[in-house]
């Protein structure tokens, strides 16, 4: 039986961590910047290495395969961008472990390589155009060009532009949807982002469901004024309506779902002067749940408080959806086939609820997909200080290895 080579992956994954790398340990790797694309070209340039044919699509997505194979294959691998000031493991350990898991059975001469395909996934966190799996959207064909289309970035570049920076064509990204019937499945595997798999002393775990993600940016209107000049109750304080409503988000999204969890990572007041009451606050909202219903009632929870609150500070409220992605619970013989995996590598099979969203949601849609988890020490992720133990990396592909046979088995 084939096995990986941990130290080369490891080596890998240090080598990678250093394109984009921060002094403080971290990566940056925002999608479609420089550090992005250097990240893009040295995986590309480590398949080449190992005899693996590279080719990039329209959308950025990094695909390999033996040469002279043909599908349809087992797909396999994660995303390379990372979120900014983010860590060194999150999508680019499955894209490396992937490429290992190809290398090592290409070297061996194991008939499985023929069957395996790998993939680094483009823009799936979506920090910059703040909607995310952009690459695995565009692979199965569901990608919301038109929202893109005359869509800027999050600093206000055209997306066209920032695209064509990346030497993509916003109006050609869907064509790498030609590829998608030449995958038969779909393994990911990634770090657990949170604290649940350490905190059960669990090395390794199949995912059984990853949560919907509804984001959203809300913008509030009042009235500009002066602040020193204007009493409180004749102020239309856009910049307090918000403040207001995201003090009460939590308390209700938990009185929705005590599983929910809802995020406002960005704030901004206009125009943003000490001394001017602002006539302007935007902000974005997250809200995530494994059950659609449960995302819609919170969403419309938060809704409906926003809009009492900015009826009390005499502002205006506008809500624009940038993205939806309901959950998607994973394939049940994939499951059963990582579970299988868990016992052949000694390990009890525990099975967990995806928080962070993946490509696999979105690949689950049209193959048979699964994933595997291997712990983050401290449950820490989107972080700097996001790592995992050289053992529990190493034992991840190790298993995603058994796991891409076992559906290459089953999976016909
Ligand atoms: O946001 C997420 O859940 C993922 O890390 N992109
Ligand atoms: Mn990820
Ligand atoms: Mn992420």
């Amino acid at each position: 039986m084939s096995e990986i080579n941990g130290e080369r992956l490891l080596a890998d994954l240090r080598t990678l961590a250093a394109i984009g790398g921060l002094p403080d340990g971290g990566v940056d790797r925002l999608a479609w910047s420089e550090h992005d694309l250097a990240g893009r070209r040295w995986f590309a340039e480590r398949m080449s290495e190992a005899g693996i044919e590279a080719r990039v699509d329209a959308a950025l997505n990094i695909f390999g395969h033996l040469p002279g194979t043909v599908g349809p294959w087992v797909l396999t691998g994660s995303h390379l961008d990372s979120v900014p000031n983010g860590g060194r493991l999150d999508g680019a350990y499955g894209a490396v472990a992937a490429l290992e898991v190809l290398r090592t059975l290409a070297e061996s001469g194991d008939p499985l390589a023929e069957q395996l395909e790998i993939v680094g996934f483009a823009d799936e966190e979506g920090v910059r155009f703040e909607s995310g799996l952009i690459g695995s959207l565009a692979l199965v064909g569901e990608l919301d060009i038109e929202r893109l289309r005359d869509g800027l970035d999050w600093q206000g570049v055209p997306i066209r532009q920032v695209l064509a920076g990346a030497g993509r064509d916003l109006d050609r990204l869907l064509e790498a949807q030609q590829h998608r019937d030449s995958i038969k499945a779909f393994l990911e595997l990634h770090i657990e982002q949170g604290p649940r798999m350490e905190a059960d002393g669990i090395d390794l775990a199949v995912v059984a469901g990853i949560v919907g993600v509804h984001r959203q940016r809300i913008e509030i209107q009042g009235t500009q004024n002066h602040a020193g000049t204007t009493p409180f109750r004749l102020r239309h304080d856009a910049g307090r309506a918000a403040a207001r409503a995201a003090a009460e988000l939590r308390d209700l999204v938990q009185g929705v779902d005590a599983e929910a969890v809802a995020n406002i990572g960005s704030m901004g007041f206009h125009p943003g002067g000490v001394n001017v009451i602002p006539g302007r606050a935007q902000f974005t909202l997250e809200v995530r749940h494994l059950d659609e219903p449960v995302i819609g009632e919170a969403v419309w929870a938060f809704a409906t408080r926003l809009e009492r609150i900015c009826a009390e500070e005499g502002c205006r409220v506008v809500v624009e959806l940038l993205s939806s992605v309901p959950p998607a619970p994973m394939n049940e013989t994939v499951v059963a086939a990582l579970e299988q995996v868990c016992r052949e590598l000694g390990r009890r099979p525990a099975k967990l609820s995806s928080g962070a969203g993946h490509d696999a949601a979105v690949l689950s849609r049209h193959v048979p997909s699964g994933m595997l988890f291997v712990p983050s020490v401290g449950g820490l992720s989107h972080s700097p200080r996001e790592t995992t133990s050289d053992e529990h990396l190493v034992l991840g592909a190790r298993a995603l290895l058994r796991g891409v046979r076992a559906i290459a088995a089953r999976i016909k």
